[in-house]
């Protein structure tokens, strides 16, 4: 095995907690800007080829600190340049400027989550013809919009996590709800589409009332979860496929009549979630090591720059500590598969 993290067989416990113990020497904080037209791009022409820009989603996400992070830690090993960009709000469009910015300044590659499929490829691909790579990661554009993908693990076994953990904490049936990020988001609606069919297919007792989304946006998160339960008295459980969501959730129901009857669960980081583990009103949720997954996609926007790989299937690149990857069908890296959290493994978590 060449990753201390397995990459498909499940995580090493002792392994993820040694990557969240390095992750605390990190900062993502060089080069950090809410201006697209920031200093990112001065700092790439500088450094030369290894200039590489992180976009996440939303600023201000402990997930995307620690993904980006992840990523600097890489661009370091390999002496490269790191910034990251990025809208206050997890919007659509938002993320245009950013692209169109780092495009005119030349930067190596562009390493992004994405907010929307669609809204964003023309400027990555005016970005690619004017020569820099582009690396989405966590949430994907329409395949023709970048050259790879880093995926932090199949949505079929995300979803499949997420509605083992509902199911077991609810007694298989009654009614839930999902409360995800922004509504456009590739990476979310991808895994709820699968959500849906394993609960029709597998949970007959289960019913899902709604979906809403809290754009990513704690107060918004917190509001939403707010109403779900003025609206829907019966209701059981919350599936909340996001780190902003599912922390909002669990400190609105901790300090509400709910705690205990509503069951929350989804995706969240440990560090957010701790609290609620401890006070019970969270039993038990999942995620990927957010930190090696920007360290992956720092690894493959060298190897594309380097012109290694040009992202095709079956291209393999070596990804630093994580050891060598290879590219699977539609231009996508996997990184491994979703870890579960609860009360008895929690304390070994730092990120
Ligand atoms: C939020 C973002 C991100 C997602 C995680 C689980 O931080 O929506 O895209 O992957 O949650």
């Amino acid at each position: 095995m060449k990753s201390p993290l397995m990459k498909r067989g499940g995580m090493a416990v002792a392994a993820l907690a040694g990557m969240a113990l390095a992750l605390t020497a990190c900062s993502s904080s060089d080069g950090e800007s809410s201006d697209p037209s920031g200093s990112a791009g001065a700092a790439g022409a500088e450094s030369g080829d290894y200039s590489i820009t992180f976009l996440p989603k939303n600023l201000g996400n402990a997930y995307f600190d620690t993904s980006d992070a992840g990523g600097e830690e890489a661009i370091e090993e390999f002496g490269g340049t790191y910034a990251e960009v990025g809208p206050a709000e997890a919007a659509p469009d938002a993320q245009v400027s950013y692209i169109n910015t780092l495009a005119q300044q030349g930067v190596g590659a562009v390493a992004v989550s994405a907010n929307d499929p669609e809204a964003i490829c023309d400027a990555l691909n005016e970005a690619r013809d004017a020569g820099t790579k582009v690396v989405t990661f966590d949430s994907d554009t329409n395949p023709e919009c970048r050259d790879l993908f880093i995926n932090q693990a199949t949505a079929d076994g995300i979803a499949k996590v997420q509605v083992d953990m509902i199911a077991e904490q609810i007694g298989d049936a009654g009614q839930i709800a999902i409360l995800s990020a922004s509504a456009n988001a590739t990476n979310q609606n991808a895994w709820i589409e699968t959500m849906e069919q394993l609960l029709a297919d597998e949970h007959p007792d289960i019913e899902l009332v709604d979906v809403v989304y809290g754009d990513d946006d704690d107060q918004t998160s917190f509001d939403k979860t707010a109403a779900l339960l003025q609206t829907y008295p019966d209701l059981k459980g919350i599936v909340s496929p996001t780190t902003v969501g599912i922390a909002a959730a669990a400190r609105y129901i901790s300090t509400s009549d709910a705690k205990g009857q509503v069951a929350v669960t989804g995706l969240g980081t440990p560090n957010q979630m701790r609290e609620y583990v401890e006070d019970g009103t969270v039993t038990a949720f999942a995620l990927w090591n957010p930190a090696d997954l920007g360290y992956l996609a720092a690894y493959a926007a060298k190897a594309l720059i380097d012109g290694d790989i040009t992202g095709a299937e079956g291209d393999s690149f070596e990804a630093g500590k994580l050891g060598e990857y290879t590219v699977d069908a539609d231009g996508t890296v996997l990184l491994g598969d979703p870890y579960v959290f609860d009360a008895d493994n929690i304390g070994d978590f730092d990120f």
